[in-house]
């Protein structure tokens, strides 16, 4: 029996500027974070970095030409703020603006909702070089940058989204130093500090993004994982409270309930500094939240007592990506029903779900890949039992519209439905893509 899907559901595809613009020097954009990390001997894969990455920038047209063919109603792109602002603030870049002009325009010529997300990830490195995210006062810097786009694009933008996964801007990149800035703490604590100056940045930009876009959609985009316990000791079922506390509800609970976790708080002794009125600005009406769901999260009593985190199980022979995740989609759906139970958001999109797999052209000049096509239709199903269960789940959108620059792996991880080849730049539809439009055009699975 095939799954219908619901008449105005939104069919989507994402990615981010970092990971596919290139063009880093063209056109007065300025130094991110990214830039400097990936120059950094050692922090990413080959020294690769987003200088070139998928021409976007000048090849836009015939991506949108590509999603156009595709069948999507909406594309999930994000801004780059050193585009906009090359000092961090101050001086706004019209080159920059009239880049993010000309792919609205585009994109909307061609019947394509733009979905557009602040901040994933480029801060402008002369901002880090004062604190950062550590730095209370970059709050204040996202809310003007927040401001002129949307003075710039509001008219035309209706959907927005502040951040892209709080989780990696705080914890990957201010606690494992993964990603850029690359600051180490395990501790939590200035990860805990940073979550609260993006929070605040939020929280500042939502009424300005509504105020200066008529009748917009406002949410933020989070990465969530359904904890499960590795055993059904007591141990174990206490793991699972603990790593939910700080991988969900640390982000999740300020922005959709106005309060920290307390047993997290509890444990940070005095972090993050919570100032008289800061809740009650983070805690904005939201029209909906954006979910990023790539796998799940298996642990394990007996770890560290003073660790705000528990231990991490990896779980025997299973299915992964080669991305080392897991493949457990009733991961999804729990969690979609966690979230419609637990918050009850107004509306839930999936603004990104989708794998990396060893993809190769083959003699034929297409890229077959059975198993990505298996990992789409298996969570679309998923996504589709939540929906039947009463989650208001209104859209997917598939990461990613095409390969691109994983971050600290470069360009050694493909997660598109289309190849690039890097050396030439051409775009080759996968089988991924062809499944991706049967079920856009139908609407059904
Ligand atoms: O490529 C990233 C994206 O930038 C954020 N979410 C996860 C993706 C895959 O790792």
């Amino acid at each position: 029996m095939s799954l219908k899907f619901p008449d105005n559901f939104v069919w989507g595809v994402a990615t981010a500027s970092y990971q596919i613009e290139g063009a880093t020097d063209e056109d007065g954009r300025g130094e991110s974070i990214w830039d400097r990390f990936a120059a950094t001997p050692g922090k990413t894969h080959n020294g690769d970095s987003g200088a070139v990455a998928d021409d976007h920038y000048h090849r836009y047209p015939e991506d949108i030409a590509l999603m156009k063919d595709l069948g999507v109603k909406a594309y999930r792109l994000s801004v780059a703020w050193p585009r906009i602002f090359p000092e961090g603030k101050g001086r706004v870049n019209e080159l920059g603006i009239a880049f993010y002009d000309r792919l609205i325009d585009e994109l909307l010529k061609n019947d394509i909702t733009p979905y557009v997300t602040l901040y994933h990830w480029d801060l402008p490195q002369i901002l880090e070089d004062d604190g950062g995210w550590l730095n209370r006062a970059t709050s204040d810097y996202f809310a003007d940058y927040a401001d002129i786009v949307s003075r710039a694009l509001g008219d035309r933008v209706k959907h927005w989204m502040t951040f892209n996964e709080p989780l990696c801007i705080c914890w990957i990149s201010y606690g494992e130093g993964r990603h850029a800035p690359g600051k180490v703490d395990p501790s939590f604590r200035d990860p805990a500090i940073a979550t609260h100056t993006v929070y605040l940045g939020h929280g500042k930009a939502v009424p300005i993004l509504r105020a200066n876009s008529k009748d917009c959609k406002v949410g933020i985009v989070l990465n969530m994982s359904h904890v499960y316990a590795n055993t059904s000791s007591d141990e174990d079922r206490a793991a699972v409270l603990q790593q939910d506390a700080v991988i969900n509800r640390w982000f999740a609970d300020p922005v959709l309930k106005g309060e920290y976790p307390q047993e997290v708080l509890r444990k940070l002794g005095g972090v993050p500094k919570i100032e008289p009125g800061d809740m009650e600005i983070i805690h904005q009406p939201l029209d909906f939240v954006g979910i990023n769901n790539y796998f799940r999260s298996v642990v394990q009593g007996g770890g560290d007592p003073n660790s705000v985190f528990p231990i991490e199980v990896r779980v025997p022979n299973a299915d992964r990506t080669e991305m080392d995740w897991e493949i457990y989609p009733q991961g999804l759906y729990d969690l979609l029903m966690r979230v419609t139970y637990d918050y009850h958001p107004k509306e839930i999109l999936i603004t990104e779900n989708g794998c990396a797999m060893p993809d190769q052209v083959t003699p034929d000049g297409n890229v077959h890949d059975p198993r990505r096509v298996k990992y789409l239709h298996d969570h679309f199903e998923a996504a589709h039992r939540a929906i039947m269960a009463g989650a208001p789940l209104n859209g997917y959108f598939v990461w990613s519209m095409m390969d691109n620059f994983e971050w600290a792996y470069g360009y050694a991880k493909r997660f598109g439905i289309t190849y690039v080849d890097y050396e030439t730049q051409k775009r080759i539809p996968k089988d991924s893509y062809h499944f991706y439009q049967g079920v856009i055009k139908s609407g059904s699975l």
